[in-house]
């Protein structure tokens, strides 16, 4: 078959709700496609331990604490299951590192913000894994399979992590002047940066066309950032707390919440690497790896032993 028929088969099997496995002919483009969306995706989930992680040591009490700790592990594992769905487009796991560590690939840019205070956790849970919740219960969908299965066990995780956060800010909510204060100071830096997590407006999403004809997107990014919008513009009323947008209103007309411009210099201006805590993300993410290598070679002496006991009970 010519290259034209690969692509128009390879087309109509995407058109067909037919998932495209990693044997699968696919155009290299579909492969590269897929490898810089799901490594990205890999990497938000590892760097996203980040601004957590900060306060584990500081939890106001021990169930808080056992909650968040699971909560990044589940983000570890996220990363992992990522990683995998990426290695099998034909790159290594090391290599995908070595791009994060050295910063040549990207991750998300809400990880580059930093959590200043307990609220910070609740705002997070709702606002960031809300925002991500959204994004992947439609790639649950997406058209490469490894991706789309990965994404499944991810989504339900990140439901329990989204309700967590409500319920944290929901019990600030609920307390004292200082707690509330707290709380709406927490919604107030989280509200933006989380609507950036969509990525820029259609009009100027490089990658969006593409990614639909492919069915790697199902929603563009304004139309997600819209959803998200309309979602958490309600939810906001149970807290008691306000969105920090004056512009935020009901149109009956649309039937949608309209909202005021985002700060695209600011997003830019974060994803090309100069947020307020893009170096501090890498710096750490850099000593933990080579803190950690102690840990692989272990894991990798202990592998070979037990290879070569199970080599030598066969023979
Ligand atoms: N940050 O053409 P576009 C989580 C880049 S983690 C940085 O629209 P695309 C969690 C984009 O890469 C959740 N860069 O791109 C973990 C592209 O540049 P390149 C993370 C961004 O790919 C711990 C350029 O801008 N979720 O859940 O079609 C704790 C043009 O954009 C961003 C995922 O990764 C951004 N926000 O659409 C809590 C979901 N946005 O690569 C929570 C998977 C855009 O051409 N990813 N860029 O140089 C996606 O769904 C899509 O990649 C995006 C962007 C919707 C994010």
């Amino acid at each position: 078959m010519s290259i034209h028929d690969l692509e128009i088969s390879f087309q109509n099997k995407i058109d067909s709700e037919i998932k495209i496995e990693p044997k699968d002919w696919m155009p290299e483009a579909y492969r590269k496609t897929n490898l810089r969306q799901i490594s990205q995706h890999a990497h938000s989930e590892i760097v996203g331990m980040l601004p957590e992680g900060n306060w584990i040591s500081r939890a106001p009490s021990l169930k808080r604490k056992a909650i968040l700790i699971a909560k990044v592990q589940d983000e570890a594992g996220h990363g992992l299951y990522l990683y995998s769905a990426a290695e099998t487009l034909g790159t290594s796991r090391e290599q995908m590192v070595a791009d994060l560590n050295s910063g040549k690939a990207k991750y998300s840019s809400i990880f580059n913000y930093p959590t200043l205070s307990w609220a910070d956790m609740g705002a997070v849970g709702w606002l960031v894994d809300g925002a991500a919740i959204l994004n992947q219960v439609m790639l649950c969908r997406t058209s490469y399979g490894p991706y789309a299965r990965a994404m499944v066990r991810i989504c339900k995780e990140e439901s329990f992590h989204q309700r967590q956060g409500f319920e944290t800010l929901l019990v600030l909510s609920k307390g004292t002047k200082e707690q509330r204060d707290m709380c709406q100071d927490a919604i107030n830096r989280w509200w933006w940066p989380s609507l950036m997590m969509f990525g820029p407006k259609d009009s100027e999403s490089t990658n969006s066309d593409q990614s639909m004809k492919w069915k790697i997107k199902r929603k563009t990014n304004d139309e997600l950032r819209q959803q998200f919008i309309d979602m958490i513009a309600e939810q906001i009323k149970l807290l008691g707390m306000t969105l920090p947008d004056a512009n935020l209103k009901w149109n009956a007309e649309r039937k949608h919440y309209d909202f005021g411009e985002i700060n695209w210099e600011e997003f830019w201006n974060v994803v090309k690497g100069n947020g307020p805590c893009n170096k501090q993300r890498l710096a750490d993410r850099n000593k933990a790896h080579d803190e950690g290598a102690w840990v692989r070679e272990a894991a990798m002496a202990y592998a070979a032993k037990r290879k070569n006991k199970t080599a030598n009970k066969a023979a």
